[in-house]
């Protein structure tokens, strides 16, 4: 051991790697033990965004920025603290491969049509009477609402209603951004129009457990909306039974025509823990971003205690040590990068094996300061 410090700290050793470095080369022997680790050490880490914080700054942004004005969302991403925000890894970064957000949009606006080769989902938190526009259909969104705009498809919104709507955006932007596979395209024209009924796919999938025989041959995107009150009924019968351990009552949005997630690559699932549930801690190489849909609780990530409430937003990086714990019925949205981890055959999961399956808190949350 005294003998390979003595080698890395000598100064030929040190010399010649600075040497190289003007012929943009690199030394092995230095990089491996950070490139290499016995197992996954997210440099992102875990974080709680408070609602009382979220609602006030989209509050501010109303007026700092307008659709109409910038061309664009009014989207305010959550940064995660261990990931650097303007350096290209880790920029606009919620977990090292999923960028999460808040989008408001207001009575009378439109956030014109757009395309991308990044994947994106959508949860909606508050308000009714905005609409998405994905394929022609426009998917007119209430509380609880799933939607999906997987890569390639235009995507725009516009609120012919009267209250605010917020929600929930997920993509895959940081994954897509470092393997540089980006391509992005504006609609010729601002929004696009209707081409079918409104809602077309989610009154196409009103059954639920049946699909129409045309959606036999597999489709990205055959249901452009998952209904609150369809997975709120697929979760009202799971809960009759024994919870998952680790999970409670879960159910996955999947594609009815193909059985995978509704998004290629982002997992999404609804999660009710009923009051006084409190899971077994495991983790798994996958990272997860959730939102509080109803309900209260905490969640002990690697010890440390985070107090949730309905709006807030908890990530929990890969390989983190995660149980959660419900005050009352809740109901967690989350979206995680498990199809990444499944298409790289890297996805593995443990239980905690100490303690009964329970961590010891050793710290509650407090916000970093920047
Ligand atoms: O609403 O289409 O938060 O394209 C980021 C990228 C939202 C959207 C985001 C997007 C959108």
């Amino acid at each position: 051991m005294a003998e390979k410090m003595e080698f890395f700290e000598s100064k030929i050793v040190q010399d010649f790697n600075r040497e190289i470095e003007q012929y943009h080369l690199g030394p092995l022997w230095n990089a491996i033990p950070d490139l290499m680790h016995k197992q996954p050490t997210p440099a992102a880490v875990p974080y709680l965004w408070k609602w009382e914080t979220l609602h006030a700054k989209l509050m501010e942004a109303r007026e700092i920025f307008t659709p109409d004005r910038g061309g664009e969302r009014r989207a305010i991403y959550f940064q995660n603290p261990g990931l650097k925000q303007r350096q290209p890894w880790g920029w606009a970064s919620t977990t090292h491969s999923l960028y999460a957000a808040v989008q408001l949009i207001l009575p009378g606006e439109t956030a014109p049509s757009h395309r991308h080769t990044q994947s994106a989902l959508r949860f909606i938190m508050e308000g009714e009477g905005a609409y998405s526009i994905v394929q022609g259909e426009r998917l007119f969104m209430e509380e609880g609402d799933f939607l999906i705009t997987p890569k390639g498809l235009w995507h725009g919104h516009a609120h012919p209603g009267d209250t605010p709507m917020i929600w929930m955006d997920c993509l895959d932007i940081p994954t897509i951004y470092s393997i540089a596979g980006t391509f992005y395209e504006n609609y010729p024209k601002k929004i696009e129009q209707p081409s079918v009924p409104d809602n077309y796919t989610s009154q196409r999938y009103a059954g639920g457990l049946v699909r129409p025989i045309s959606d036999r041959y597999p489709k990205v995107a055959p249901l452009g909306s998952y209904k609150w009150l369809q997975t709120l009924a697929a979760l009202e019968g799971l809960s009759r039974f024994e919870p998952d351990p680790y999970d409670g009552f879960a159910v996955e949005y999947i594609n009815p025509s193909n059985g995978h997630t509704a998004n290629p690559t982002i997992a999404a699932w609804m999660q009710k823990l009923p009051s006084g549930f409190h899971s077994k801690a495991h983790r798994h190489t996958n990272s997860v971003i959730y939102q509080v849909f109803k309900g209260s609780g905490y969640s002990i990530v690697n010890g440390v205690r985070f107090d949730w409430s309905k709006g807030d937003f908890l990530v929990i990086p890969n390989w983190a040590w995660h149980e959660h714990v419900a005050n009352e019925d809740s109901f967690l949205f989350s979206a995680s990068d498990l199809p990444i981890m499944e298409k790289f055959d890297l996805q593995q999961e443990e239980g905690y094996p100490e303690n009964a399956g329970h961590q010891i808190v050793t710290d509650e949350f407090k916000p970093l300061l920047p």
